[in-house]
């Protein structure tokens, strides 16, 4: 369906976490959820999020960045412009602007948004069509302390929000971030499934070592152990270990997984809509691993509600044998949406409404966003 782009407005939105959230390269505070309202012909508004960990820590975009590649160079080529679906918008943006997927991803959200809206479908239908309604979603540990994690993780189960962990380590000593992990193992139970995430802090030695031990111990995943350039050792780590590896930062786009699938990778890649730069683009990258038989993972930039729903009418459009990590929105003060998502059983709740099916708080949009 044709549509308009008419104009793109963008915020940069700082949110307080709710606890210090420990990664291997950065302990985060406050999230910055860089924010854009696409406004199209006849009214119609779509919304989308760019989000990344850490400033420049994490990802080689800043939201800074974003909000800049957004204003200056993708809003004055998109506004003006029709276009009748997310595969000419893409090429559009492709032609002129390399990488900045994350900047990509929130107008490949907000125009899928509107594009819902206008034909009275959710994002899901536009993207295959979901097959079903509610996701696994787990919960991450990383409060920096053992005991403070246990106590965490044991709430989350009594409260029966959560069944799966997930655990950032890579910051310490080897032999003290295993006995972290097999502590919480051994204390949340051998039926909660715990799985790590390394955030490419270790060498190969190092990563057999650590494999090892974990694998020994009962973890169920191994999340980029190794430098994302290591391609090779992502590889040899997961044809050498029974516990699979999950690759994130090594894999961002279909053009990462088939290098990685074609030299003979095992294991599940975890998708995220900002590395993939978008919704649409990121199932790209699911069917290269599907046709792999590699495994699938819903992973978040620990986006608020907004990237949150738009990587979930994604996710929910394939089998996603990991589950997803979709909680982003829980470990945030506060959130810009009237309606907070419903998080159960281990599960989350896809809005069914047109578009991605929330509404956002304008209000709190102005409050939070940056002066
Ligand atoms: C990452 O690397 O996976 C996802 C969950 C979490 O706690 O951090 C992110 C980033
Ligand atoms: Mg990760």
């Amino acid at each position: 369906m044709n549509l308009a782009i008419e104009s793109i407005s963008c915020w940069l939105v700082d949110i307080p976490t709710i606890r210090p959230h420990k990664l291997s390269m950065t302990t985060m505070g406050c999230q910055t959820l860089t924010i854009i309202r696409m406004t199209c012909a006849q009214g119609i508004i779509g919304w989308g999020e760019a989000t990344t960990i850490g400033g420049l820590s994490y990802g080689s975009e800043s939201p800074e960045a974003i909000k800049s590649a957004i204003e200056c160079y993708l809003a004055p080529l998109l506004c003006g412009k029709t276009f009748n679906g997310v595969a000419a918008l893409a090429e559009t943006m492709n032609a002129s602007v390399k990488g900045n997927t994350f900047a990509k991803s929130a107008l490949e959200t907000a125009f899928l948004d509107a594009q819902g809206k206008a034909l009275g479908l959710p994002v899901s239908a536009l993207l295959g069509g979901a097959l079903k309604d509610r996701l696994p979603v787990l919960w991450t540990l990383a409060s920096g302390d053992t005991d403070k994690d246990i106590e965490e993780g044991k709430r989350l189960l009594e409260e029966g929000r959560h069944n799966t962990f997930k655990l950032k380590i890579g910051a310490r000593a080897l032999e003290v971030d295993i006995r972290h992990a097999l502590a919480i193992k051994s204390a949340l139970g051998s039926d909660i499934s715990i799985r790590v995430d390394v955030n490419q802090a270790w060498d190969l030695t190092t990563a057999i070592k650590g494999m090892t031990q974990l694998q020994e111990g009962g973890i169920d995943l191994v999340e980029q152990p190794t430098p994302m350039w290591d391609r090779q050792s992502l590889i040899t780590l997961s044809q050498r270990f029974s516990v699979p590896i999950l690759a994130d930062e090594a894999v961002g786009t279909c053009h990462d997984g088939y290098a990685l699938a074609s030299g003979g990778f095992t294991g599940a890649f975890a998708l995220k809509i900002a590395k993939a730069g978008g919704p649409a683009q990121v199932l790209k990258l699911a069917h290269v691993a599907q046709a792999a038989g590699i495994g699938l993972y819903g992973g978040t930039m620990l986006e608020g509600t907004l990237g949150s729903v738009a990587s979930l009418h994604a996710w929910s459009t394939v089998n996603m044998q990991w589950g997803t990590e979709m909680f982003g929105p829980l470990l945030l003060k506060d959130d810009i949406v009237v309606n907070p998502l419903e998080f159960s059983h281990g599960q989350v709740t896809l809005p069914q409404g047109p578009g991605l099916g929330i509404e956002i708080d304008e209000d709190k949009l102005c409050f939070y966003a940056r002066k």
